[in-house]
């Protein structure tokens, strides 16, 4: 059986996940697309021989469409998840899941409304391999418990020329306050954030505040900094390390050659996560399309998306403040326990 998928948004990200979708996918194909940038949707339809949309409702409407990949401009993730889940179809959504952790729970709503779960978060980084050795490690109890973790995650440059400061840690860290409760398991929830600025980078534009350090604690006591930069300039740098009480393990760079040259040996930096985590992205699609087919949603979940952007408004408060913010997450429905 092949799913015939409809994309929302075939930007840079979408037309990634077209792509696997229809070449390194088992049993799917996207069959219809739509871009708010009219253009793009007609180049990318006509490629991939998918039917072009003008209105992205009447897709997910459409009667051939099984299930809709989301990956348009991020405020506009919420309404497109929800006209999925009413229309009763298996949507994939882009990160982050909606503007606000109160649009997440919206989201949550609806999807509760329907009795099964249809929509699945693309937080690829728990399809990473590395970071799926790190889980690994902690699981075994070769570590002792987890007390530490110092995470990283810089960018060469800001996502574009409309990078907030704010972007730094909505789009940027949310990755990490996912992935960080895929390593260290969801029942030790997060309780207070503090965001801390160093200062300025020279690279950093005037009106962007870059980097930004944050300290995250959990409710078992796990103490946790996260850096932030996206002006780093010489590639695209994610790390983390987990420090227990018997070991300490990091993530481990992508394996490239390693070139001894002019009394050094080194290897490349990949520049961009494209770049960084391309078979994670292909392991999740995978993912996403044999869950389409067994029926049960297995990936990231609105859960997972609404702690994050939780987090995120936390951080953003205490930056605002000054204050070490304390995180209430609330009860997670019983719906969404894993
Ligand atoms: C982008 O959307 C990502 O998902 C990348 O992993 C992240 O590094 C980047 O900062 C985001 O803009």
């Amino acid at each position: 059986m092949s799913i015939n998928i409809g994309v929302i948004g075939t930007g840079g990200i979408g037309q990634g996940h077209i792509e696997r979708l229809n070449n390194q996918t088992a049993d799917a194909k996207v069959v219809a697309v739509n871009d708010i940038n009219k253009e793009t949707a007609a180049i990318v339809g006509e490629k991939y021989g998918a039917k072009v949309y003008d209105n992205p409702h009447v897709l997910i409407d459409a009667p051939d469409v099984d299930a809709i990949l989301v990956a348009s401009w991020d405020p506009t993730h919420e309404e497109f998840c929800t006209a999925a889940i009413r229309a009763g179809k298996p949507v994939f959504c882009e990160k982050p899941l909606a503007d606000t952790s109160e649009g997440c729970k919206r989201i949550m709503q609806e999807e509760m409304k329907t009795g099964k779960r249809l929509l699945f978060l693309g937080f690829m980084r728990r399809y990473d391999a590395g970071y799926r050795e790190l889980r690994y490690a902690i699981e075994s109890g070769r570590l002792g418990n987890p007390l530490i973790l110092h995470c990283k995650h810089r960018n060469m440059h800001p996502s574009g020329a409309a990078h907030t400061t704010d972007m730094s840690v909505t789009g940027s860290l949310v990755h990490e306050f996912d992935v960080i409760r895929y390593l260290i398991g969801e029942d030790d929830p997060y309780i207070s954030a503090q965001l801390v600025c160093p200062r300025r980078a020279k690279y950093a534009d005037e009106d962007l505040i870059d980097p930004q350090l944050i300290y995250l604690e959990t409710k078992s006591g796990i103490r946790i900094n996260l850096e932030t930069f996206v002006n780093c300039h010489y590639g695209y740098d994610v790390q983390c390390e987990v420090v227990g009480d018997e070991a300490s393990a990091s993530l481990p760079d992508p394996s490239h050659i390693q070139v001894r040259e002019a009394g050094t040996i080194g290897f490349e930096i990949k520049p961009s996560w494209q770049d960084r985590f391309p078979e994670a992205y292909v392991v999740e699609m995978n993912e996403w399309v044999s869950d389409i087919k067994s029926g049960i949603v297995t990936g990231p979940s609105a859960w997972d998306g609404y702690v994050t952007a939780k987090v995120a408004e936390c951080c953003i408060e205490s930056r605002e403040t000054k204050q070490i913010v304390p995180i209430d997450l609330g009860e997670c429905p019983a719906f969404y326990k894993k």
